[in-house]
């Protein structure tokens, strides 16, 4: 499985960092969506779900976690750490959020609004999804190569 981290250009100069993302330029979708997650309670897994079409960026601008991916074959553990990278997430990928610093805001940036419907929050369900669709992610496009 192909885990696509952006590394964004920070802008930096004496007075601090600055990161800018543009869509089809930093980011391989139009940015339909923001949201962003803080004051996670300790212990605390949120996701536990995938996405029929939904692409995302994940960045962690504040503090630390973890991202559970699971392709319906593989698991891989991404660390995000550093307000300047960001994960990419592809539809068909089961996502799990963990291990959140006391500090941390993970923002996401969407390439749909939020459609309740687009979500499959059940995993055997998933698997079967996944099975069915033959594994196409949007990272397996021209698109997603980008980077
Ligand atoms: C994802 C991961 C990374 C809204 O009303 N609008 C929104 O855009 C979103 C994202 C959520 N909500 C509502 C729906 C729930 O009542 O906010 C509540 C919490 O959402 P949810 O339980 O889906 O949050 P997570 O952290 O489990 O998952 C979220 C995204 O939903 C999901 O798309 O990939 O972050």
């Amino acid at each position: 499985m192909q885990v696509i981290k952006y590394v964004f250009q920070p802008h930096g100069d004496d007075r601090g960092q600055l990161v800018s993302l543009e869509e089809f330029k930093d980011i391989p979708f139009r940015i339909k969506r923001v949201y962003y997650m803080y004051d996670t309670a300790p212990g605390v897994t949120r996701g536990k779900h995938a996405h029929k079409s939904l692409q995302q960026i994940l960045i962690c601008i504040h503090g630390s976690c973890k991202v559970l991916l699971d392709n319906g074959k593989e698991k891989k553990i991404v660390p995000l750490e550093k307000p300047y990278e960001g994960l990419y997430v592809t539809n068909n990928m089961w996502r799990e959020m963990y291990d959140f610093s006391d500090d941390a805001v993970l923002m996401v940036l969407a390439s749909e609004l939020y459609d309740e419907s687009d979500y499959i929050r059940d995993y055997d369900e998933f698997l079967e999804f996944v099975k069915n669709c033959g594994d196409t992610t949007a990272a397996d496009t021209e698109e997603g190569d980008k980077k």
